[in-house]
């Protein structure tokens, strides 16, 4: 009898997303939740209406032990299709920012974090950790699903994250975090083309008019293949050009502990970050 297909590995293959409900022991992540809005206090850049921490996986090391949680190794492994996931270092934490829909690819039609590879070989995927409920708040993370295939797809799912549950993604899907009201869209349109300065005061706007506090934690994994290799490194460029360090490397007992789980690391197949 042939083995019963994955299901997580089935629906990122079909849809380009899944929801894994409780995978996480909520009471951790709220230990969690209040180490990272300490790192906030003096930490992070303004970004999207909120703070975010790119480089997470190095510049946060008590985010250490989520990457390595069993059960978020399990998730990982079954949702390439060889059991042997490679960790990117790409990790980004969003306090309070808001997002319209888009893919992480850095742009459909090459030259993103794909470089120019067809967009139907890559196979990368994003795990978002949302560190509140977002069960019926409308607030958390919402899909297209099936647009990781089709970029014209448009039906959209809210996955209703509860603290607690994985959302997992192919990076092609596109999706959406918190959308900004109409009239903050209007405000962020005249600050977008004024850069990290345009972030700034778009930020300091909102925060004179603050939501519910949302925390989340994201990272992605890729099958081991020259693509998630690609996309490692160039969103390593990426992150350290946007908080201008130069730290790239993991700390030694997080690579001891992921490599022990089975799990490879990007940073030892490319180049150092800006030396491509
Ligand atoms: O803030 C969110 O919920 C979504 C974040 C997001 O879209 C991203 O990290 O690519």
């Amino acid at each position: 009898m042939a083995a019963a297909k994955d299901r997580l590995g089935e629906q990122l293959h079909v849809e380009g997303f899944a929801v894994v409900r409780h995978a996480l022991e909520p009471e951790r992540l709220r230990a969690l939740r209040s180490t990272l809005l300490s790192h906030f206090r003096r930490n992070g850049i303004r970004r999207f209406g909120g703070k975010s921490q790119p480089n997470a996986a190095v510049e946060i090391p008590t985010l250490a032990p989520l990457f390595h949680h069993p059960s978020i190794v399990a998730i990982c492994r079954r949702a390439v299709a060889d059991g042997v996931p490679v960790f990117t270092s790409h990790c980004d934490v969003h306090l309070n920012t808001t997002s319209g829909w888009h893919d992480d690819t850095g742009g459909r039609a090459g030259g993103g974090y794909f470089g120019d590879a067809p967009l139907h070989a890559p196979r990368v995927y994003k795990l978002g950790i949302y560190l509140q409920d977002h069960g019926s708040d409308g607030s958390g993370l919402s899909v297209r699903p099936g647009s990781h295939l089709d970029a014209a797809a448009r039906q959209t799912v809210d996955l209703t994250t509860r603290l607690g549950d994985v959302a997992i993604f192919d990076v092609r899907t596109q999706h959406a975090g918190r959308e900004a009201s109409l009239a903050s869209r209007a405000v962020w349109r005249g600050c977008a083309p004024f850069g990290q300065t345009g972030h700034s005061i778009y930020s300091l706007l909102r925060q004179s008019r603050p939501g519910p506090m949302r925390l989340a934690v994201f990272f992605t994994i890729g099958r081991d293949d020259a693509h998630t290799i690609t996309f490692a490194a160039r969103n390593m460029d990426r992150a350290l050009e946007l908080t201008g360090g130069s730290r790239w490397r993991l700390d030694e007992s997080l690579r001891k502990r992921l490599t022990d789980a089975g799990v490879k690391l990007a940073e030892d197949r490319f180049a150092p970050p800006g030396r491509m």
